[in-house]
């Protein structure tokens, strides 16, 4: 499940049945394609010192509140004794392992990864919410001696802001922010760890501080497949994401696209576009999860009805989005462009009527970008007029 090489051979797969024209057996490929894109494991592992906000961080890393009921539990007294997994709630194949810090277990570090069953995690982060520890160097040490990963956060810089703000005469934000990072980085360097990964947190503010650097770090270092998990994976913390979580959608858009225009095709009245109504709903339901909008309120905002309240997504208000002016300008727009074919990059054989599913998909792609854009300006206190 989710083996690197499986994908490939998926993809492969596809590309050959392009080749055949034979709707049908396209159709199964792309599907077969984009179910193995979904099962790509990705197993995080928190650790660090009783206390220090590893919970908040596997919550916050879920987009989930402290207060949900589903959350991690946290508080002020030791709440984890145990490893503890979390499925992402949108992914279940992405994995946040809430451990025990090591200074809660009778272990020596390697004996504490051994019983955390390290080998089964990708990476580690190390949390800490105070100056470099003890516990943490060894567990640094020796988690770099089995070959792994691991990045060192530093959480509630939210309360050193305040604290030295109320303490220092002279207080400078930056200039504090530097003092914290240099003291985790020399404690690292003193383990001979080259140049180590340390990065600034609040698990209350996660647009200020590292928490974006953290995960496009992580992003980049790890391999081609999970990047995507990840990515998707993740809160809407900046435009950026949300940028790169569309681009990630369109990629996938060719294969549903000419999956959806062939086989059960339901015509939208007065377009050229042709939509299997269960692809383009698992479509809209999958942008709702990437981008954590509610998609009903959305798609009735595009054809200005007000929603009725439990309102469901329903394959008739994709319809009725599909049919309106707003659609239908963009529609004319992209078979006026005589470039589109290139642009796309599917093969002439799939057919026009494809490339019209292709722009209905795009169109219901950007309206949730936008929408989650707008909603991170608003989160993090900028004005969205344009
Ligand atoms: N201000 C602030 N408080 C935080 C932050 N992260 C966690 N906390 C608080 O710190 C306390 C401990 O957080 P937890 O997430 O439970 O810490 P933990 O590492 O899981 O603790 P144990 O499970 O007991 O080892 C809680 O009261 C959190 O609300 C942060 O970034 N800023
Ligand atoms: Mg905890």
């Amino acid at each position: 499940m989710g083996d690197p090489a499986e994908l490939v051979r998926c993809e492969e797969s596809v590309k050959e049945a392009l080749k055949t024209g034979d709707a049908a057996l396209i159709a199964e490929k792309v599907k077969e394609y984009l179910e193995k894109h979904e099962q790509v494991p990705l197993n995080i592992a928190v650790t660090g010192e009783t206390g220090s906000g590893k919970s908040s961080f596997v919550n916050a890393s879920r987009s989930i509140d402290n207060t949900d009921e589903n959350a991690a539990p946290t508080g002020c007294v030791e709440t984890t004794t145990e490893v503890k997994s979390y499925n992402h709630p949108k992914y279940p194949n992405v994995t946040l392992w809430d451990l025990p810090g090591i200074g809660t277990t009778r272990f020596t570090a390697d004996k504490y990864l051994e019983h955390v069953e390290f080998k089964k995690f990708d990476f580690f982060i190390i949390i800490s919410d105070t100056r470099f520890r003890e516990n943490d160097a060894k567990l640094a040490q020796e988690i770099q001696k089995m070959g792994k990963k691991f990045y060192f956060v530093r959480t509630k810089i939210d309360l050193d802001m305040k604290n030295e703000e109320r303490s220092q005469r002279d207080f400078n934000e930056k200039n504090t922010l530097d003092r914290i990072r240099k003291n985790c980085i020399e404690g690292l360097e003193k383990l001979l760890i080259p140049s180590p990964k340390v990065f600034l947190i609040s698990n209350f503010d996660l647009h200020l501080y590292d928490f974006e650097r953290l995960w496009n770090t992580l992003e980049k270092e790890l391999p081609q497949h999970q990047q995507h998990v990840l990515l998707l994976a993740l809160p809407n913390i900046s435009q950026e994401i949300c940028n790169k979580k569309r681009k990630i959608l369109k990629a996938k858009i060719k294969y549903l696209a000419f999956a959806s225009a062939v086989g059960a095709a339901v015509p939208v009245p007065f377009t050229s576009v042709a939509v299997d109504g269960s692809i383009i709903l698992a479509f809209v339901t999958k942008c709702q999860d990437v981008f954590q909008i509610n998609g009903v309120e959305l798609l009735h905002s595009l054809i200005k009805e007000p929603v009725k309240s439990g309102g469901k997504m329903t394959f008739a208000l994709i319809l009725r989005v599909l049919s309106s002016s707003a659609f239908l300008t963009s529609l004319k727009a992209a078979e006026e462009g005589t470039r589109f074919i290139l642009v796309v990059g599917i093969p002439v054989a799939m057919g026009l009527s494809s490339l019209a599913t292709y722009t209905a998909f795009t169109f219901i792609l950007d309206k949730f970008t936008e929408a989650a854009q707008k909603a991170n300006m608003k989160a993090v206190g900028l004005s969205t007029q344009v």
